[in-house]
């Protein structure tokens, strides 16, 4: 599930300064030898890597960026002010590559790295420098130098920070597409979501996160039932897990069990993964009275006082808006260097899981292959369908 955000973009350093050209004009000095002072260097365009970046959307808005120029230099020696840097910053996991030359200038991987991708034009020397012993009244000079001109295209691996999860039918994919640009397709039906599809959430000029769209889980899941957990793999960068449960099943079940089982073939998946901050919210609302969906949430809300439970409706969008800036909130809050290191720690284990994961089941495919193949032998002329899921 790798999904190429782009953008291109244009970075424009400064110009240099020119230097001056000045002779000292001072009272009973009949003639005054050179004071042009040098101008000032342009500035140059670096681009910062920065943890609360999480798309390249917004350069698609503004796509030129441009550094400051440097001032020409003046009279009485006076060099002309610099001009400042310009600091662009991306999201880290940024690759940077020269529209022109389609060369990777190089990528942002971690959090503060900088990279320089226009240079500042030098600058223009003032008169005073071609002063010698032969020359006394230089009358020259040199202009600053131009500012490197690049465009560059930005491209991002996007990983997702939010994860759905819910069974069949829940409602996901039609969240996605209530939330997002990403128009995953939606049907009446469990098992319309077959690989999981990633949307951008923005909120504002500065909030957007990533959201996946999950194939629904169901009972025995881990152990293959349904579409099994193998897509499970692909959350393993997520941060935080937003739990859709239909608040008005057809089959007439508890919402609460449902729930319940979900979380059960999570934690039989990977007990790390199952670690990770999880959100509920009672999709479907709009087929229930008002009250009776707040007496759901109140017992889920005491079944799991620790979490966050929103009632919402993705086909009406009711409610949704509030359960975005939540977990916009809870990816953006800072946090302290602990926490930091506990994040790490869990999403190594989470790693780790996923690693055994796959491994246990690509065995248990070989040795299903194995069977499936020695019914053949045996001439009872087996079929074997490989199913991928990406
Ligand atoms: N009334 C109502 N119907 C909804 C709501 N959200 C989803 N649905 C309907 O529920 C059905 C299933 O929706 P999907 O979004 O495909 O469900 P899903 O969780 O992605 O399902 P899978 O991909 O099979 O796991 C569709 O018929 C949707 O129109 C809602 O808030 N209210
Ligand atoms: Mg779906």
């Amino acid at each position: 599930m790798q999904f190429l955000d782009e953008a291109s973009i244009t970075v424009i350093a400064g110009h240099g300064g020119n230097g001056s050209l000045s002779f000292r004009r001072e009272k009973y000095v009949a003639r005054g030898g050179p004071d042009g002072g040098d101008g000032g260097d342009g500035g140059s365009v670096y681009l910062v890597a920065d943890d609360h970046l999480n798309t390249l959307i917004d350069f698609r808005y503004q796509p030129r960026y441009r550094a400051e120029v440097g001032l020409g230099g003046s009279g009485r020696n006076k060099t002309g002010a610099s001009g400042s840097d310009l600091y662009v910053k991306v999201p880290r996991g940024t690759t940077v590559i020269d529209e022109e030359t389609e060369q990777i200038i190089g990528d942002l991987t971690s959090p503060g790295e900088t990279l320089l991708v226009a240079t500042g034009g030098r600058r223009g020397l003032g008169n005073t420098r071609f002063k010698s012993s032969t020359n006394r009244a230089p009358r020259k000079t040199t202009p600053g130098g131009d500012g490197e001109e690049r465009r560059l295209r930005l491209q991002l691996k996007l990983l997702a920070d939010v994860a759905l999860l819910g069974l069949p039918n829940a409602g996901k994919s039609t969240f996605v597409r209530a939330v997002s640009a990403a128009q995953p397709k939606v049907a009446n039906y469990p098992f319309t979501t077959l690989v999981p599809s990633l949307g951008v959430v923005r909120l504002d000029s500065e909030t957007a996160f990533v959201v996946a769209d999950i194939p629904g889980l169901i009972e025995g899941a881990a152990e293959g039932a349904g579409l099994g957990t193998r897509f499970l793999r692909h959350l393993s960068r997520a941060r935080l897990l937003l739990h859709l449960v239909d608040a008005a099943p057809l089959d007439g079940s508890d919402p609460l069990a449902s729930v319940a089982l979900i979380e059960a073939e999570l934690a039989a998946y990977s007990a790390s993964l199952a670690e990770l901050p999880v959100v509920l919210a009672l999709n479907k609302a709009d087929l229930l009275p008002a009250e009776e969906a707040e007496a759901l949430r109140e017992r889920l809300q005491s079944s799991y006082p620790d979490r966050d439970v929103f009632v919402i409706s993705a086909a009406t969008k009711a409610g949704v808006e509030p359960l975005l800036w939540k977990l916009a909130e809870s990816l953006l809050e800072p946090v302290s260097e602990e926490e930091l290191e506990a994040r790490a720690d869990l999403r190594a284990r989470i790693a780790r899981d996923v690693r055994d994961r796959s491994a246990q089941e690509r065995n248990a495919r070989s040795s299903e292959r194995r069977a499936a193949q020695e019914d053949e032998d045996d001439d009872f002329g087996a079929e074997v369908i490989e199913v991928r899921d990406d």
